[in-house]
């Protein structure tokens, strides 16, 4: 570890902040309420134990286009394989990875596999019958497990128990045949603490044989987890048991988390695994609800499937969730723990929640001219305002939106839902009609509603630095990342 600085991000930019500029700048994300989706249901009823395993056998290996929709993973890829003898065929190589971006402006040093972090999603059909060759080039031992998969026991991957972990250097093969569909996961089982947190992980999707509701039209699967980087520094640390400060969907923060686009009506599958050392993540979507149709145990019965808006993600599990996308605009999918929405600032710092600081700013402006202090009215401003910060660290909020600055950073991204779509690249910021959007009230709607104001109001409102960006506008908007791969 290189190293670690005395003071946090946090008390850097609270204690020694030089700025030209002025103060906050409102925060103005809307977020509109959207009558619910219509009541769609998903795939087959629950597949139950017994039922998946008394599998399809050695059926021919399944087709994408014919057999199922691929499956997206946003900032990802997904692992290519060929047939051999009817058997699916897939590489795994375990290495390290330099420089893995989260967001650009923080790249650390991870493992991951063929040269990605996390690894490339592998996917399936329930009866393939699937090879998957190891092969590690990490300077550790490892041992890859399938996480909820039903296969025999010494496939299970958990070194010492049910294999000799694969030396570096070494190829091992693991063979099984898929008895069952769902969202799993794969990931070391060796040295677990110290390996996953590094990012030795990813997603095994299996798609049903012989699906009895409506393939989605889009199918997206995020991996969660959760990262110790210290500003400053490029490697992970994967002894922090409660401290984290990098919380990511597949690897990412926002605002490099690429969008997911789809078409107003269109079906539309998330999956989310959760590989986080210590956290769960409460999902939320705006805009629609959603039922859990699945978890990585298989699928709900349809009589079970909860209405939801948010759906919890524990710790080693998977919620697959289905709707239909038809409210058109840009709908927040976030995590609703508020420090999972923050980046490496967000942690360890004073709390100056409203405290009088013009006398201290006085006293040590007549050492540092431009000194000011910040946080009395809270972080939202810390991500735009450009100051000094430690290397290879992230402001702890987003980027530029299309109203103002999006204070959130970590676990956010925008699902974002459009009339017509030319394609599935990103289409921009949502067009709303006029008339929707929430502003500043007039005089004549508050008079017509006999609104009365606290006689303080219009004071707040004439400060002219809640208008102002602080310092120069980014000059180069980092929307939603640009290197999603659909
Ligand atoms: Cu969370």
């Amino acid at each position: 570890m290189k190293h670690e600085s005395k003071f946090s991000r946090r008390q850097f930019v609270a204690g020694a902040a030089t700025i030209a500029g002025s103060a906050a700048v409102l925060q103005k994300l809307t977020a509109q309420v959207q009558t619910p989706a219509s009541d769609q249901t998903a795939g087959s009823n629950a597949l139950v134990k017994t039922e998946s395993n008394s599998p399809p056998q050695n059926l021919p290996p399944g087709e994408p286009g014919k057999d199922y929709n691929p499956v997206i993973t946003p900032n990802g890829s997904t692992l290519p394989w060929k047939v051999v003898d009817g058997v699916k065929v897939y590489h795994l190589i375990a290495q390290e990875v330099l420089n893995h971006e989260f967001a650009p402006g923080l790249v650390a040093h991870c493992w991951g596999f063929n040269g990605q972090v996390h690894g490339p999603t592998i996917e399936a059909v329930e009866g393939d019958r699937v090879r998957i060759y190891v092969t590690n080039q990490l300077p550790a031992p490892t041992a890859i497990h399938w996480h909820g998969i039903f296969l025999p026991n010494g496939m299970d991957g958990v070194s010492g128990l049910t294999q000799k972990p694969i030396d570096p250097g070494d190829t091992f093969k693991y063979e099984f045949t898929l008895k069952q569909h769902g969202t799993h996961m794969y990931h070391s089982h060796h040295d677990e603490m110290t390996q996953m947190a590094l990012g030795l992980m990813g997603l095994f999707i299996i798609h049903p044989r012989n699906p009895k509701g409506p393939l989605p039209d889009r199918d997206f699967a995020f991996l969660l987890s959760e990262w110790k980087i210290v500003p400053g520094t490029s490697r992970p640390d994967p002894n922090e048991m409660t401290d984290f400060n990098v919380f990511t969907f597949n690897a990412k923060v926002f605002p490099a988390i690429a969008p997911m686009v789809a078409r107003l009506g269109q079906r539309v599958r998330i999956r989310f695994s959760n590989l986080s050392a210590m956290d769960h993540h409460p999902m939320h979507l705006h805009g629609v609800n959603f039922k859990v149709t699945g978890t990585d145990g298989g699928q709900i019965p349809e009589s079970a499937q909860q209405v939801e808006t948010t759906v919890l993600v524990q710790v080693g599990s998977t919620r697959t969730v289905d709707f239909v996308a038809d409210a058109a605009g840009d709908w927040p999918l976030h995590c609703h723990m508020t420090h999972h929405t923050m980046n490496q600032m967000g942690h360890g710092s004073p709390n100056l929640i409203g405290v009088d600081k013009t006398g201290f700013d006085k006293k040590l402006r007549k050492f540092i001219p431009a000194y000011m202090t910040m946080g009395e009215t809270g972080m939202g401003n810390m991500g735009e305002m450009g100051m000094p910060a430690p290397k290879n660290s992230l402001p702890m909020v987003g980027g530029p939106g299309p109203f103002d600055y999006i204070a959130m950073g970590g676990m956010f991204t925008v699902l974002k839902v459009r009339e017509d779509l030319p394609n599935y690249e990103d289409p921009g910021w949502y067009k709303h009609p006029p008339g929707t959007v929430a502003d500043m009230a007039s005089d004549d709607d508050l008079k017509r509603d006999g609104i009365q104001l606290p006689k303080d109001a219009a004071s707040l409102r004439s400060s002219p630095a809640n208008d102002a960006w602080c310092g120069n506008p980014p000059s180069k908007p980092q929307l939603l990342a640009e290197n999603r791969n659909r």
